[in-house]
């Protein structure tokens, strides 16, 4: 090979990578560059109107693909499995967090989902936007669903001494506490206490997956941690549990052992108090929630309703954060 081509070669061989880089590490060139997107290009794009979209159930519903269709496994011949559990991903988060929620399920699409097909329930206590929907839409086949969440599975309720509400976050503030000023953060935690499962978009499901905007999944799932769950009769899974501020929480371990006094019937023979306390105190240890994968019969259930009724008369997601 003479030099000129050696050159040709490796400028080539440039042009090639730089591309190759510039579509993983630029979302917008990507897809400006992807072939799909340059026959729409030379062909023109198909409008809305040939994507056929069902109409909504309900004003709070709005789904892509049929219900019926996706839930019925005989229409899950396309799957690469034979068996999937009655399972969703659930991702709580506002318009604004379009950027990093879009990135989060490219991820697990690309890592597990692609594979198994599981649904989508997005939730949010104001509409989400129709350039939200679409910008979901086009990253995944699965079932996508978007709910609203009702008011008062949101916002502090009437009964909550507003006045006793104020102190706190403004104590809290001053002590530099995170979140501590938030009415939102406390109603985002609140919700994803006692509210998530009930929503009626997650009725049909048994099991979920949390995922939040800019998480990440850096290897291949190639098995189903829901059947996974399912077989072993697991209840609640996580990756991390950390120790927690304590200033966030001053009075939870004290409402927590006042429900155990009051609840024997509910306390389990084989619980897991031990990891969670020594001797009578706290020891801080919490699951981040974060990522969970759980059974929703268990939060449905008598037990944990009881549990988080008695957490949410007492104030606590209000008065503290
Ligand atoms: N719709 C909606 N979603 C929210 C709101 N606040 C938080 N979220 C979502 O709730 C989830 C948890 O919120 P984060 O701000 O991540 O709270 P966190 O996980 O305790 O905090 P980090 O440790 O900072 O991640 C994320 O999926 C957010 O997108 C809100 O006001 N409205
Ligand atoms: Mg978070």
């Amino acid at each position: 090979m003479n030099t000129t081509a050696r050159y040709l070669l490796v400028i080539l061989g440039l042009v090639i990578s730089i591309h190759y880089i510039l579509s993983f590490a630029n979302e917008s060139y990507g897809r400006a560059t992807a072939i799909s997107s340059i026959k729409n290009h030379i062909y023109g794009t198909p409008s809305e109107d040939t994507i056929t979209v069902p109409p909504p159930l309900n004003p709070n519903t709005d789904i892509t693909t049929n219900p019926d269709v996706a839930n019925d496994p005989a229409s899950s011949e396309h799957l690469a499995v034979d068996r999937r559990a009655n399972a969703t991903f659930v991702i709580l988060c506002r318009n604004s967090d379009i950027d990093g929620t879009v990135r989060s399920i490219r991820e697990i699409e690309d890592r597990f989902n692609r594979r198994y097909q599981y649904p989508y329930v997005l939730l949010n206590e104001v509409l989400f936007t129709e350039e939200f929907k679409k910008r979901i839409r086009v990253l995944t086949s699965a079932k996508v669903e978007f709910g609203l969440i009702p008011p008062d599975h949101w916002y502090q309720p009437d009964w909550i001494d507003e006045v006793k509400a104020t102190e706190g976050r403004d104590k809290m503030v001053a002590n530099n506490i995170i979140y501590g000023g938030s009415v939102s953060y406390r109603n985002m935690c609140r919700f994803n206490s006692g509210f998530f499962y009930r929503h009626p978009l997650m009725q049909k499901y048994r099991w979920y997956w949390r995922i939040e905007p800019d998480v990440h999944f850096h290897c291949d799932i190639n098995k189903d941690p829901f059947l996974f769950m399912e077989d072993n009769n697991k209840t609640y899974s996580f990756t991390i549990t950390m120790y927690e501020y304590e200033a966030t929480i001053p009075t939870l371990w004290k409402t927590v052992k006042e429900f155990k006094d009051k609840h024997p019937e509910y306390i389990a023979q084989d619980n897991a108090l031990g990891f969670m306390e020594s001797g009578d105190k706290y020891n801080l240890c919490h699951f981040w929630s974060n990522f969970e994968i759980a059974d929703m019969d268990f939060w449905r259930g008598e037990a944990y309703s009881a549990f988080f009724n008695f957490l949410d008369e007492k104030g606590g997601f209000y008065y503290e954060v």
